[in-house]
């Protein structure tokens, strides 16, 4: 039955007169799903309230970072802990130096971490030191992975995969995106016939590792080991933005879990626990270029914040003592084999993918396997999928092309519930044949 919105729709109103689309993050306006957004008055748990005081078991976990689920009792703890010393003091603080030291201990590749407040910062800052320290200008990227709004990522392949990218948002100037090459995920021959053709002007590889923002995306083991290859070969650097495999797939990332080592990382989301922290970093000669101690510049007034260290601090040391890894892997795959199973009763075209607790119910039948495969999913079956959860009290992703995420908060009866409402949803799409 259809929600009482009604303070929701008055206070998404209220933002919309002030705030672009009401929203200060276009991936939070329904827009791939019609409809107005709600307005959460409050997380606890698996859960998300809104304004109106429907409760609804979360899959967001705010796009990543709550894999605690919300208002974990140690993060809140450490957090109005360290509100006791103040909130920022444009100075180093300790904590500053410990959360460092637990992404390092946790990441194999990172030797040395700078802390920004996104990770479009990080994305940025890495792209920059990565260029810096090769002395090359190209970058390539891969259609459908997200690192960001940098301008120089916001890029659509050009003419040609091997010619240079073109801007994919106004206010992004063309000298921004001429040195992007955009190839297609999962595909190591033209990763191999962009080096060979421009090997040496090449100074980073970006990607994400399991990609997030096509939908879950699982990279083969041949791209991201040519990736390897190639970078050492011409001499370029590997980047993993894992921003939200960090932390997310496995204690050490998708790294940690494919065996792969970029030169250098991006992280965010988790590490921050929900305040805003984003950090890259890597092998120490190439980080040993950032100023003040190398020539990279790079700076942020609440890069650090002890309140936000404090709040990833607490987040990591939590994931470290209770290791939720195996257990998340397990019943996310669990909810995948029961949401497929039940699609796969009514007749509904569909594929699954799930990497640790990410996952994505592509409305394909087709697997999902780079951007090409991605676009021909059926959105239009998606919105209907979203709504119809949404109305029996599931929050998902606002977007085919987007992870859902299952935290340590989510208990079997939230997982059983899931299930029996898409058992619900599925069979009213496919009975009214949408
Ligand atoms: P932020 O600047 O949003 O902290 O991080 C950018 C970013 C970088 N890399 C990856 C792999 C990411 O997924 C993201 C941001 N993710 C989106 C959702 N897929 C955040 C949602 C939003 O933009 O509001």
């Amino acid at each position: 039955m259809p929600l009482n919105r009604e303070k929701s729709l008055a206070e998404y109103r209220r933002a919309q007169a002030v705030i672009p689309g009401g929203v200060n993050s276009p991936a939070r306006a329904f827009g791939a799903v019609g409809g107005e957004p709600l307005v959460i008055h409050r997380g606890q748990g698996a859960y998300l309230f809104d304004v109106d005081g429907n409760q609804f078991i979360d899959f967001i976990g705010s796009w990543g970072p709550h894999i605690l689920g919300h208002r974990h009792p140690a993060v809140m703890a450490a957090i109005e802990e360290a509100l006791k010393f103040g909130t920022s003091f444009g100075a180093p603080s300790p904590y500053e130096a410990e959360l460092a030291e637990l992404v390092i201990e946790a990441v194999p590749s990172i030797e040395m971490v700078r802390m920004v407040n996104s990770g479009t910062e990080a994305a940025m800052s890495a792209i920059r030191l990565a260029r810096g320290f090769t002395g090359r200008d190209l970058i390539i990227k891969f259609a459908g992975c997200y690192h960001g709004h940098v301008d120089s990522l916001l890029v659509s392949a050009g003419s040609g995969a091997l010619t240079h990218g073109v801007p994919n948002s106004p206010g992004v100037p063309a000298g921004c995106t001429n040195d992007t090459l955009v190839l297609e995920y999962n595909d190591p021959a033209g990763l191999e016939e962009a080096f060979r053709a421009r090997g040496d002007q090449i100074a980073a590889v970006f990607l994400e590792p399991v990609c997030g923002n096509m939908g879950v995306v699982v990279p083969t083991s041949e791209f991201l080991r040519t990736s390897r290859r190639l970078c050492d070969q011409f001499g370029a650097l590997l980047c993993f933005d894992e921003v939200m495999t960090g932390f997310r797939v496995a204690y050490g990332g998708a790294q940690e879990l494919f065996g792969v080592r970029p030169d250098l990382t991006m992280l965010g989301k988790i590490i921050g626990g929900g305040m805003p922290v984003g950090a890259y970093g890597g092998r120490k000669d190439v980080m040993r270029n950032v100023s003040p101690v190398g020539p990279v510049y790079q700076a942020g007034t609440l890069s650090g914040n002890p309140v936000a260290m404090a709040c990833g601090i607490a987040t990591l040391r939590t994931l470290k003592l209770e290791n939720p890894y195996p257990r998340l892997a397990e019943r996310t795959a669990r909810l995948c084999a029961s949401l497929v199973s039940a699609a796969g009763k009514v007749g509904l075209p569909h594929s699954c993918a799930n990497v640790g607790s990410m996952f994505t119910l592509f409305f394909n039948p087709e697997r999902v396997t780079d951007y090409s495969s991605a676009k021909r999913c059926d959105t239009a079956r998606f919105a209907k999928y979203f709504w119809g959860m949404l109305e029996r009290g599931v929050y998902l992703p606002c977007s085919q092309f987007e992870a859902n995420f299952v935290s340590a908060a989510h208990s079997e009866q939230n997982l059983e519930r899931t299930t029996a409402a898409a058992v619900e949803v599925f069979s009213e799409l496919a009975h009214c044949g949408e």
